[in-house]
């Protein structure tokens, strides 16, 4: 069975506190954390099988065109590190090429990460599997664990451009973390979404079956199982749209209609008709912009895969 350790500290007073304060600002924010409850990583995964959404089966591409060449970069029998690993499913796809010492999958979802793991395990039986369950956007504590292994580097391995949700500020305070942790021979594989024309980010974000409005507007149901609130989804509308001056996704929830909502005892939020709740940023980089990112962040950027479009990019960087 694979090691599971937890570095979590449970749904604190004081994360409930910070969601209620951003609700009641000026400008109402909900973390994009929030997103992902299971019915919210359900819809996730429908997003990524929808036309529109091309994020996850470009990059899926250049990691299947690429994967040896990819592998040839980094160091021999390295601590494979999934961040964010889910189902372990892009993994499983490079235990073959990369042949990891040891396998740490790290996610929020402690139980689904939990048997996650021991599919792995159980399909490579030789392979020594630690599932730990962290909100790794925030306390990435992996320095005891990696140095249990000290001839081994470690491979951080960040797919699916999740770099893109942070805003520039704290990606680079995450990927700092990375530098910290990865000693000198430790090495970065990440995905990143790149710039485009508006249409198709926009159509990405606001698909036209509805799943990504769905995605967004379960986060009321989120707040209001973790508040005790009262929001009605249904008061609210969907939108996504490109702000071409952060390079970003915004995707908004918008008040259909003046209304009032109880967010916690004794506290309630007036929304007027076009209000807005922003849920989530998505940034989009040029491959240079992304570059300087990674160098601001102490990390060289020594190798780089894209589509035939430069639609998305992998990068490789080293300490
Ligand atoms: C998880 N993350 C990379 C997705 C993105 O594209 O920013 C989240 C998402 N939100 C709406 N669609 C997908």
């Amino acid at each position: 069975m694979p090691r599971l350790e937890t570095t979590l500290r449970l749904p604190a007073q004081d994360e409930l506190q910070q969601l209620l304060q951003g609700l009641l600002q000026p400008s109402a924010r909900i973390d994009s954390k929030y997103l992902y409850d299971d019915r919210g990583c359900e819809l996730f995964t429908d997003i990524c099988r929808l036309d529109e959404y091309y994020p996850t089966r470009t990059e899926a591409h250049i990691f299947s065109d690429h994967r040896d060449a990819i592998a040839a970069q980094l160091p021999d029998t390295p601590q494979w590190i999934d961040l964010g690993c889910g189902d372990c499913s892009k993994t499983l796809t490079w235990l073959d090429a990369v042949q990891p010492a040891r396998v740490i999958g790290v996610d929020i979802a402690g139980e689904f990460l939990h048997s996650s793991m021991a599919a792995v395990a159980r399909a490579n039986p030789e392979l020594e599997c630690v599932g730990v369950v962290c909100d790794f956007t925030q306390h990435l504590e992996l320095q005891e664990l990696l140095a249990e292994r000290p001839t081994n580097p470690p491979v951080f391995f960040y797919p699916g451009s999740s770099i893109g949700n942070f805003e520039p500020r704290d990606a680079m305070r995450f990927l700092r973390r990375i530098r910290a942790l990865s000693g000198e021979h430790g090495r970065l594989l990440i995905g990143a979404d790149l710039l485009k024309p508006r249409a198709i980010l926009e159509a990405a974000y606001d698909d036209a079956s509805g799943v990504t409005a769905a995605f967004n507007l379960n986060i009321l149901n989120v707040v209001n199982r973790e508040l005790g609130a009262e929001f009605q989804p249904e008061l609210f509308r969907h939108q996504a749209h490109f702000d071409e001056a952060h390079r970003r996704i915004e995707m908004h929830l918008v008040a259909r209609e003046r209304h009032s909502v109880r967010l916690a005892r004794h506290t309630h939020r007036y929304f007027g008709a076009g209000e807005r709740i922003v849920t989530e940023y998505s940034h989009k980089y040029s491959v240079d912009e992304f570059r300087a990112l990674l160098a601001a962040s102490g990390l060289h950027c020594s190798h780089y895969w894209a589509d035939p479009q430069d639609w998305f990019g992998v990068f490789l960087a080293e300490p």
